[in-house]
């Protein structure tokens, strides 16, 4: 007996926006948080789904995550799920992990390794250039070179992962990799791998993780692990009328630093396009207090082998961060990497991967314990700052409150850039 008819009622994936959203949208008050829905709203969340995170490059991951050919890694973003492989010839290729036949998930884990991709329903084997290879009981007048893995847009910037759902992803993505990836270099986080990797679920909204991650007011109060190593504990990283002599020391010593680093050929000047563009991003390397080499809790090196060709430790941190939904920092000793995966409108992934030289030995150049205490300690007190605000936002007296216009430009630039690309995408529809 065939089954029952049922009702359906369709849910357009992103229709037209409503009115609410609308309004949202157009009454944002520059130099505020934003109004309480847009970190409460189911409709507000799908809504970021399809027009952030399905048409912007999103940071997914990290090039050592799949060093051999057949390694894989799945990451999901909303309904999609997207598998990111290594095929024989050392390229990497990004994938809908959907099978064309009845469209069955294909790699069920988060990461692991194959020689080719084969769907566990009824076996239709894809290889890692995903072609179908292999499909039982389909007949003369099948035609395999039509079923194909759907491919999703990769790029690989110096060994950051990014993928793009959309089926025109935005151009200005070369621009980002031109400027970025002489910074990047020479830390040569595709000659690493991973040392470790944790993922924590915040009970916020997606936003709130990354007002959190674009400001440091909150640090000298939140952050003893991070501390010890920003300059001046964080103090230095206070701008503002109370502080100038401490702002005038510290961008001294930024200019004396850069001298020094450009010299060796890092380039270490700020570059600030977090909401001047579709790919927003920004870097700067800036100086660590005390030993000045690396986020650790006496800032010395958390790994005896350097990365790269570099021979000096005390490089500062490279810090890297891109909309909507990443940050990084490269020191000389290793790479930590943070991804932002939005789950619900109020539960988010942040995913951090610590990365070190290939060659370096745990028990002897390093130890996982050492290398990752100042980041799992962060990222469990931001976690519960961004639980706290969410809190917050759900409350009748939540209203949008003001940023400092010192120590919270980049909030602000997030926010703008967060509005903006939420105008363009309920304006252009689908
Ligand atoms: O260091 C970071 O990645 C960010 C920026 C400042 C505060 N926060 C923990
Ligand atoms: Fe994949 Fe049938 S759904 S082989
Ligand atoms: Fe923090």
């Amino acid at each position: 007996m065939p089954h029952q008819p049922s009702i359906v009622t369709l849910q357009p994936r992103a229709g037209a926006a409503s009115a609410l959203l609308k309004a949202l949208l157009e009454q944002r008050r520059p130099g505020h948080s934003l109004d309480a829905p847009f970190y409460l709203s189911d409709e507000v969340f799908q809504a970021d789904m399809e027009y952030i995170f399905r048409r912007h490059w999103v940071f997914v991951g990290v090039a050592p995550q799949v060093p051999e050919p057949g390694d894989y890694v799945t990451v999901d973003v909303g309904a999609d799920s997207v598998l990111i492989v290594r095929d024989d010839d050392m390229n990497l290729r990004a994938f809908h992990n959907v099978c064309r036949h009845r469209g069955s998930r294909l790699c069920q884990e988060h990461q692991g390794s194959l020689g080719n991709i084969v769907c566990p329903y009824h076996q239709w084997t894809y290889d890692l250039e995903g072609r179908l290879i292999h499909a039982d009981h389909m007949g003369q007048a099948f035609l395999r070179d039509q079923h194909g893995l759907k491919k999703v847009h990769l790029r690989n910037l110096e060994g950051l992962l990014f993928i793009c759902l959309a089926d025109e992803p935005p151009a200005d993505f070369d621009e980002m990799a031109q400027r970025l990836g002489p910074y990047l270099a020479p830390h040569r986080l595709e000659d690493c791998k991973v040392a470790a990797q944790v993922d924590i679920i915040e009970k916020g909204n997606w936003k709130f993780t990354l007002e959190n991650n674009r400001e440091c007011y909150h640090c000298v109060s939140n952050h003893p692990e991070l501390t010890v190593s920003l300059y001046e504990h964080g103090f230095g990283y206070q701008p503002g009328p109370q502080n100038a002599e401490g702002l005038a020391r510290f961008e001294q010593i930024v200019k004396e630093r850069h001298a020094r680093w450009e010299a060796m050929g890092l380039p270490s000047a700020q570059i600030e396009e977090l909401d001047s563009r579709i790919t927003g991003f920004r870097t700067i390397r800036l100086p660590l207090d005390r030993a000045g080499q690396s986020q650790t809790l006496n800032a010395e090196v958390a790994c005896r082998k350097l990365l790269g060709d570099f021979s000096d430790k005390a490089l500062g941190g490279l810090s890297v961060w891109t909309q909507p939904n990443s940050w990084h920092h490269f020191m000389s000793d290793h790479v930590v990497s943070f991804s932002t995966i939005p789950l619900g409108p109020d539960r988010t992934l942040v995913r951090t991967t610590w990365c070190v030289h290939k060659d370096a030995v745990e028990g002897v150049d390093y130890t996982v314990e050492n290398l990752t205490a100042v980041w799992n300690a962060t990222n469990d007190q931001d976690r519960h700052l961004v639980e706290l605000a969410q809190a917050g936002a759900a409350s009748s007296a939540y209203e949008p409150g003001p940023y400092s216009p010192y120590t919270e430009a980049l909030v602000e630039a997030f926010c703008t850039w967060y509005v903006d690309r939420m105008r363009a995408g309920v304006s252009a529809g689908r």
